[in-house]
C-alpha cells in the first residue's frame, strides 16, 4: 500500500518536473514571441510612459531594499544562531515594541509607494485640454480609426500574408505586426482618445506610448497621450478576443505637425477623388428632385439626424462631438452592425497601404 501511494506521488513529481521542463524551453526558445524582448519595460516615447516607467523603477528599488534587509537578517540568524554552534534561543513571546515596529514599517512604506503611484494615476487620469481626438474602435479582427474633427476615418488592417503565417515563406522582420493603415499623429500634441468596441473585448495595447486601454462594446473607455518623438511604434491587441486575436496588430505613425497635417490633407483629397457609391449616389440624385411633401412621404429626413448614426459627425464643436460619440458608443453595437461590411469594403478598396515604410 505504502510503495503504490509513494510511487504515485513519484510519477505525478516527474510529471510536473516535465512540464516546467517544457515550459522553460517554450518561454526561452521560441524567438518569434521574444524577437522584441527585453529585460525591463521600455522607457517609452510619451510623458506617460516615462513616468510609469519612473514609478515602476521607483517601486522596484524599494522592493530590493526591503528584500536585501530581510534577507541579511534572515541569512545572519540562520548562520549565527544555529544549534550547532551551541546557540541558546531566548524564551520571550509577545514583545509589544517589536509588534509595534513591524506593524508600522509595512505601513510606512506602503504610504511612501502609495503617493508617487497615485500622483501618476492622477496624471494619466487629466484628459482635459487636448489638441487633437481619435476614436478608436476594435473589431473581431482588426481597427477603425476616426478623426471626428478632421472628418477621416478608416481601418487598420494585418498586412502579413497567410503564406507566413502557414510557415510556407519566410516570416518579415515585422511579422504579426504589420498593417495597411497606419494609425496617423503629429508629435507634441495632446491626442485624447475615446475607445470603444464593435463585437467583443479587445484592449488596444503600444507599450512605447504607455498606452493600454480596453475597448468594450457599448462603452467609452478614455485616455490620452503626448508623443515626443517621431518614428513608427507598434502594439497590439491585448485582450484574448477570439480566434484571430494574434492577428490585429497596431502600428502608430507619429510624425511632425508638418508632416501630419500633410497627411490630413493628403487623406481629404482622396475622399473627394473617391468613386462615389452608385446606391448612395442613385438615392442622393432622387431625394434631390423630390419636394417637400414627397419628400415626407417617403420618409427623408432632415440631414441633421445623419449625425446621430455612428458615423463621424462632421462640423460640431469638441463637446457636442464627444456627447454624439458618447451617446453613438450605445448604439454602435446595432448601429454599424449593419453598416460594418459596407463601409469595411469601401476601406479595404481604399487602403492600399500607402504610408507602409517598412523599417
Ligand atoms: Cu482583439
Amino acid at each position: 500500500m505504502k510503495v503504490t501511494k509513494s510511487s504515485s506521488v513519484l510519477s505525478s513529481l516527474k510529471k510536473i518536473v516535465t512540464n516546467l521542463y517544457g515550459l522553460i524551453i517554450i518561454t526561452f526558445m521560441s524567438n518569434v514571441a521574444y524577437a522584441d524582448y527585453t529585460l525591463n519595460m521600455p522607457h517609452g516615447v510619451s510623458q506617460i510612459s516615462q513616468k510609469i516607467y519612473h514609478l515602476h523603477m521607483t517601486i522596484f528599488w524599494i522592493c530590493v531594499a526591503i528584500g536585501v534587509v530581510v534577507f541579511s537578517v534572515l541569512i545572519y540568524s540562520l548562520i549565527m544562531h544555529r544549534k550547532s554552534i551551541g546557540h541558546e534561543a531566548h524564551d520571550f513571546h509577545e514583545n509589544t515594541a517589536v509588534e509595534i515596529i513591524w506593524t508600522i514599517i509595512p505601513f510606512v512604506i506602503l504610504i511612501s509607494m502609495a503617493i508617487p503611484a497615485t500622483t501618476v494615476l492622477k496624471y494619466i487620469d487629466d484628459k482635459s485640454n487636448s489638441d487633437l481626438l481619435i476614436k478608436v474602435t476594435g473589431y473581431q479582427w482588426r481597427w477603425q480609426y476616426e478623426y471626428p474633427e478632421q472628418d477621416i476615418s478608416f481601418f487598420s488592417n494585418l498586412l502579413t500574408p497567410q503564406e507566413q503565417i502557414d510557415n510556407k515563406d519566410v516570416k518579415d522582420t515585422h511579422y504579426l505586426r504589420d498593417v495597411d493603415n497606419y494609425l496617423v499623429v503629429p508629435i507634441n500634441k495632446k491626442i485624447r482618445f475615446l475607445f470603444t468596441a464593435n463585437d467583443v473585448i479587445h484592449s488596444w495595447w503600444v507599450p512605447e506610448l504607455g498606452l493600454k486601454k480596453d475597448t468594450i462594446p457599448g462603452f467609452i473607455n478614455e485616455s490620452w497621450v503626448r508623443i515626443e518623438k517621431p518614428g513608427i511604434y507598434r502594439g497590439q491587441c491585448a485582450e484574448l478576443c477570439g480566434a484571430r486575436h494574434a492577428y490585429m496588430p497596431i502600428v502608430v505613425d507619429a510624425r511632425t505637425e508638418v508632416d501630419y497635417q500633410k497627411w490630413v490633407a493628403e487623406q481629404l483629397v482622396k475622399k473627394q477623388t473617391a468613386a462615389p457609391n452608385p446606391h448612395e449616389a442613385a438615392a442622393a440624385a432622387a431625394e434631390a428632385t423630390m419636394t417637400d411633401e414627397e419628400k415626407a412621404a417617403a420618409g427623408v429626413e432632415a440631414p441633421a439626424s445623419a449625425a446621430s448614426t455612428a458615423s463621424s459627425p462632421v462640423g460640431t464643436s469638441k463637446e457636442n462631438l464627444s456627447n454624439n460619440l458618447s451617446n453613438t458608443a450605445t448604439t454602435t453595437a446595432t448601429a454599424t452592425a449593419t453598416d460594418t461590411s459596407s463601409k469595411a469594403e469601401k476601406s479595404e478598396q481604399k487602403a492600399k497601404p500607402e504610408n507602409k515604410s517598412k523599417k
